[in-house]
């Protein structure tokens, strides 16, 4: 499903997002960007040895990415010109939770704006092995989103949410209705 929203489409897509083209693909990444399960396990294999590489050089150069920022690399095999690495926070249920997911969001966008990106795709940032209760983190992504989008008009054309599940696309559906219709 999808919804214009100031002139940026904003698209709710069911799958798997290492198959997306976007100029920009977000990774649900750890601190020490060494790599993992879920969407990052995911990206790592699909983009192949490179991105590893790139990541372990900006580790060196300045120790990681902490909870709520996000770094770059090139997007390997991916169909995308950059993949941005963010660090969602681990679920605690502490009122920064909720601040770390949204600046991971936002930290992304800014980035993929700095790096002249008009499409940018994200995965469900920290809901799976960080436990985020989904309802709670999908009304953050879109609130964190239109504010983006209303401050940067006219910066992406198209912004995508890729969910895993049917479960959890039809959370992200209500999530869009509840954000975008008040
Ligand atoms: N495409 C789209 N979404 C996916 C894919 C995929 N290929 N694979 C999984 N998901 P998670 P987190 C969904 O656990 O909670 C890693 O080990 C998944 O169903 O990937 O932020 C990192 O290295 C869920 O809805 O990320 C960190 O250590 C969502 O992506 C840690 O996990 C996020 O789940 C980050 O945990």
């Amino acid at each position: 499903m999808k919804i214009i929203y100031l002139g940026t489409i904003i698209e709710l897509i069911r799958g798997d997002i290492t198959k997306i083209t976007a100029d920009a693909i977000v990774n649900a990444a750890n601190s020490s960007l060494a790599g993992g399960g879920g969407v990052d396990g995911a990206i790592h294999r699909a983009a192949g040895r490179v991105i590893a590489e790139q990541c372990r050089k900006i580790v060196k150069k300045q120790g990681g990415c902490k909870t709520g920022e996000a770094v770059y690399t090139d997007a390997g095999n991916l169909d995308a010109k950059y993949i941005i690495h963010t660090v969602g926070p681990i679920y605690r249920v502490a009122a920064s939770d909720e601040t770390q997911l949204s600046s991971a969001y936002t930290n992304s966008l800014m980035l993929a704006k700095k790096l002249g990106a008009r499409t940018i795709a994200f995965p469900s940032i920290s809901t799976g092995i960080y436990r985020f209760p989904i309802k709670k983190a999908s009304l953050i992504a879109l609130k964190a989103i239109k504010r983006f989008v209303e401050e940067n008009r006219e910066t992406f054309k198209k912004i995508t949410l890729v969910l895993f599940s049917e479960y959890d696309f039809n959370i992200y559906k209500m999530a869009v209705a509840t954000v975008f219709d008040s």
